[in-house]
């Protein structure tokens, strides 16, 4: 016999208590944090749906771990363990770990980006694209035609378009391009997932012009699952065994731990590259530490090789990827606009569609996630113009993002769904108001990754 009901496949065994602040409380929060989401305390949040990175609960087998961790300075028994797992998992050769995921990202572009290179990407994610601009590269994004129309419900919207990624090798040349990344799942673009026929088209493109093909790993379960679910000849496979598979088709990987590896800190930079991996980890030692730590204690090693074992588990996919779902879905069938269909760590609302009264560089993602914070307590995340609009080198000119989304992203095995329904109706009470939400200007910011630490100026008061 077999239920509808999806359960969370765990049991909770120690509780975080959650101060619930006033409307009031939080009026006076966002003046005090120039309306930057990223500036609020967590203690004056009720749900934080900021980001899925890092905020997971960790088992009661992973907290053994950390007891178990061995902190020795150098041949570290939880870094074999680590790497023994990593290895099955992904199947490199070279497995380096690094403190998170960015820093795989500065260790493999300090290496292999020179000025006036260019890096393709599905989509870059913010601290992808700011690496390679660090180092005087180009981060080039070429997503599928399809991830334009937020509506329609194709089943691989993260794939990279195959044929742009041809024009752009052509145009620039193969000698410029140090490398093609494949981001799974296309966190910017909606956390929509990437099909294996679609890795395997990118990696014989890649083989063809002789350019290696890394993976951003950071959701790469996820991905497997959907791949599972949606893609023909893949049902009966396991989510191991679909991971192994579409690691197989590239040459390295960068890894962020804080999502699919859950662990709150950590990840790795995997290469098959002997003479590549020796100069990483001349770097790692400079910057990170000594290779059988990497800038992380023993104890997170074992967090995240026990995580990356839990997060194949096809019980914990299933209802991960079914309670992202069923937030999408409840706020959807009332007309609020989102990126469909659900991605697997986060809801996008599509806040261009949601307020197509305030224009692009009047920020209507901002102004709906600040709406829900101070309606609800509710933190999410501008995926829109305040993270990647992009300036004219010529004049200067600001142009906007290609969408403007606010992200819900849901933390691992964190909130149970009554969370999760106090969510849907805070968002549905914005929507009934929302022709009342004004847009927002940017009084203060930094050149590099605003979004974090600007400041904000409502253009006129949040009238209600
Ligand atoms: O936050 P890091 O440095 O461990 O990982 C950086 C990173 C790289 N690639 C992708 C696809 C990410 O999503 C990512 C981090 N994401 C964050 C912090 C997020 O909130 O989505």
């Amino acid at each position: 016999m077999s239920f509808r009901t999806i359960i969370e496949p765990f049991k909770i065994k120690a509780v975080e208590p959650i101060r619930l602040t006033t409307q009031a409380e939080r009026e006076a929060i966002l003046e005090r944090a120039h309306y930057n989401l990223f500036l609020v305390r967590s203690d004056e949040v009720i749900i934080d749906l900021l980001t899925d990175s890092g905020t997971a609960a960790m088992s009661s087998e992973q907290w053994a771990g950390v007891m178990r961790g061995d902190e020795s300075y150098a041949g570290s028994r939880s870094f074999y363990f680590f790497e023994e797992t990593v290895r099955d998992i992904f199947g490199f050769k070279h497995v380096i770990p690094v403190h998170q995921g960015r820093a795989a990202e500065r260790i493999l572009f300090a290496l292999l980006c020179k000025p006036g290179c260019v890096i393709p990407n599905n989509t870059h994610f913010d601290t992808t694209r700011a690496n390679i601009e660090y180092r005087g590269g180009r981060a080039v994004d070429l997503p599928c035609p399809e991830l334009s129309d937020t509506t329609a419900p194709h089943p691989f919207k993260g794939n990279m378009d195959t044929d742009a990624l041809e024009r752009l090798i052509s145009e620039v040349g193969a000698e410029n391009i140090p490398l093609v990344m494949l981001t799974v799942t296309n966190n910017s673009g909606g956390g929509q997932p990437v099909s294996m026929a679609n890795i395997r088209a990118v990696s014989a493109i890649c083989r063809k012009y002789g350019i290696p093909l890394y993976i951003d790993a950071c959701r790469f379960a996820e991905n497997a699952y959907f791949i599972k679910l949606r893609e023909p000849g893949y049902a009966d496979k396991t989510p191991l065994e679909i991971a192994r598979e579409m690691f197989s088709y590239a040459d390295g990987c960068t890894m962020s731990a804080k999502k699919d590896g859950l662990a709150n800190i950590g990840g790795f930079l995997c290469t098959n590259d002997d003479a590549l991996a020796q100069q990483e980890k001349e770097l790692l030692i400079l910057t990170e530490g000594f290779p059988t730590y990497g800038g992380l204690a023993g104890r997170d090693l074992e967090a995240i090789a026990i995580g990356l074992r839990e997060v194949l588990d096809e019980h914990y996919l299933e209802y991960r990827l079914a309670s992202t779902r069923y937030l999408g879905e409840h706020i959807a069938r009332e007309g609020v606009p989102i990126v469909q269909p659900p991605g697997g760590h986060a809801v996008y609302i599509d806040a261009g569609r949601m307020l197509p009264h305030i224009p692009p560089l009047q920020f209507p993602g901002q102004s709906l996630a600040v709406e829900l914070y101070r309606l609800g307590g509710v933190r999410s995340c501008e995926i829109g113009s305040v993270m990647f609009a992009q300036r004219d080198p010529d004049t200067g000119e600001e142009r906007p993002a290609p969408r403007e989304l606010v992200r819900l992203a849901i933390p691992r095995r964190v909130y149970t769904q009554s969370h999760v329904d106090y969510v849907v109706e805070v968002i549905l009470v914005a929507h009934r108001h929302r022709e009342q939400l004004r847009g927002y200007r940017i009084t203060w910011q930094t050149p590099f990754l605003r979004h974090f630490s600007c400041h904000f100026e409502p253009l006129s008061p949040p009238s209600l």
